[in-house]
């Protein structure tokens, strides 16, 4: 099989060098030329674990290389961005979908299979991609197989859950589905689930909603708790113990590309049905204002005017900024001027961001901790000892063995 992949980010890369691995001769495309030059000169440009590794192998073993133009394949796979609309409720925007379809059909011919993996609002196949190919002349379902099979992946292990994750495959019609399946028996080794395509849209939208949802439960729980003076985060593990709950964890919001942006897809498509999706997006943005509401209380009774917020990324052991509720945090803390703010991230490498904990803690009055790597796990009294006012605000419930001298609060013992 020849395949021709249009994308090569997060998503895209990790997708065609396992095609590749697996002895499917594949051209990758992208827009970016820098993008191409680096991967046919053997560098991947993102970070992954393991991912350097497989694009060595695939170098070797000749069947990888990267274009800026797509080529004849007997199956095109497409994994370009898809962000929010500026619009009212942030619908979804084809634009570069679009644009990667109108660019492949060129070198399409019958029989083949046209895949697209990004995240689509639903009935986006139907609606819109299955009408342009019509329009370039043909038959989906009978010339041209086309497809929806979303990507699923977790960052920091997609090259293990591209293989182990079950797959759902949205086909226009069954025999769409069909082909599309034989596409990823190449070496997917989950279940490979067949389905129609605005199925398979509402389905990768409704798992990272449920999260959204979740959390936003788990917030508000928190927020009630800390008037009610009941630790919420006790609460939680009571419940949990029911075979049936698993309420998620409360934070300073949701971040990322995909849990902080899916959910919009939905209310967009139905505004006035999708209420409580639309309701938990506002309860979880309101999550940093109501971090920041607390930090001043925190900060109300104390002579010093040091914050420092220790970890800057939308989750653990990454180093993703995109849509993170902690850089919100920052920003509102700085637009209230109030405090000398110090921003310290292991992860994060940028000039105005501190990698030295000793210089993040000295003379601060109170860390926030906003992020949960796992450098955040354990301290020792001695990391502490040049605070002026040794307290430390764990948002993320990470930090364990808190020193004796270290007055530490969480979700869970906000209220006193
Ligand atoms: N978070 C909480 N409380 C929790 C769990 C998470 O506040 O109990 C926050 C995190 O701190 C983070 C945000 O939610 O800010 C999102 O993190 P995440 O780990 O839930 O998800 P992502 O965005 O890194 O990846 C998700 C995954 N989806 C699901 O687990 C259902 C991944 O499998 C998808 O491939 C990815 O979205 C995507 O591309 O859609």
């Amino acid at each position: 099989m020849r395949l021709c992949t249009i994308g090569l980010g997060y998503i895209g890369l990790p997708t065609s060098i396992m095609f590749a691995k697996h002895n499917v001769e594949v051209v990758g495309v992208d827009v970016k030329k820098e993008v191409i030059d680096s991967l046919n000169n053997g560098k991947i440009h993102i970070q992954e674990p393991r991912l350097q590794e497989a694009l060595d192998e695939v170098i070797s073993m000749g069947t990888f290389r990267a274009s800026i133009t797509p080529e004849k394949a007997d199956a095109f796979i497409i994994s370009v961005p898809t962000p929010n609309n500026n619009d009212q409720f942030k619908s979804c925007n084809l634009t570069y979908v679009i644009s990667a379809v109108k660019s492949v059909l060129p070198y399409v011919e019958q029989g083949n299979i046209m895949i697209v993996e990004s995240t689509i609002a639903p009935r986006s196949m139907d609606d819109v991609i299955k009408p342009l190919v019509e329009e370039a002349g043909f038959v989906v379902g009978k010339d041209i197989f086309l497809v929806h099979c979303p990507e699923r992946v977790l960052p920091g292990q997609i090259l293990h859950e591209l293989v182990f994750n079950n797959r759902i495959v949205g086909g226009i019609t069954p025999a769409c589905a069909e082909a599309g399946a034989i596409v990823y028996n190449t070496f997917v080794k989950g279940e490979i689930i067949k389905t129609d395509a605005k199925t398979a849209e509402m389905s990768k939208l409704m798992e990272n909603t449920f999260r959204d949802v979740n959390i936003a439960l788990a917030n508000e729980l928190a927020n009630i708790c800390n008037e009610l003076e009941i630790n919420a985060l006790e609460v939680i593990e009571m419940a949990n113990k029911h075979p049936r709950v698993n309420l998620h964890t409360p934070g300073p919001g949701v971040g990322g590309h995909c849990l902080a942006v899916d959910p919009y897809f939905i209310v967009a498509k139905a505004p006035e049905i999708a209420q409580l999706i639309n309701l938990s997006r506002t309860i979880n943005t309101s999550m940093p204002q109501i971090v920041v509401e607390n930090i001043n209380k925190l900060m109300k009774n104390v002579d010093g005017k040091v914050v420092t917020v220790f970890g800057l990324t939308y989750k653990g052991n990454i180093d993703d900024i995109r849509e993170s509720p902690a850089i919100e945090i920052f920003e509102q803390l700085h637009a209230q001027s109030e405090y000398e703010i110090r921003a310290y991230d292991p992860h994060i490498k940028l000039d105005w961001v501190i990698q030295d904990l000793e210089q993040a803690v000295k003379g601060s009055d109170l860390i926030v901790v906003l992020s949960d790597h796992h450098e955040f796990k354990e301290f020792g009294a001695a990391d502490f000892i040049s605070m002026s006012n040794k307290r430390i605000f764990d948002t993320k419930n990470v930090v364990k063995n808190v020193p004796n001298d270290v007055e530490y609060i969480n979700y869970g013992n906000l209220y006193k």
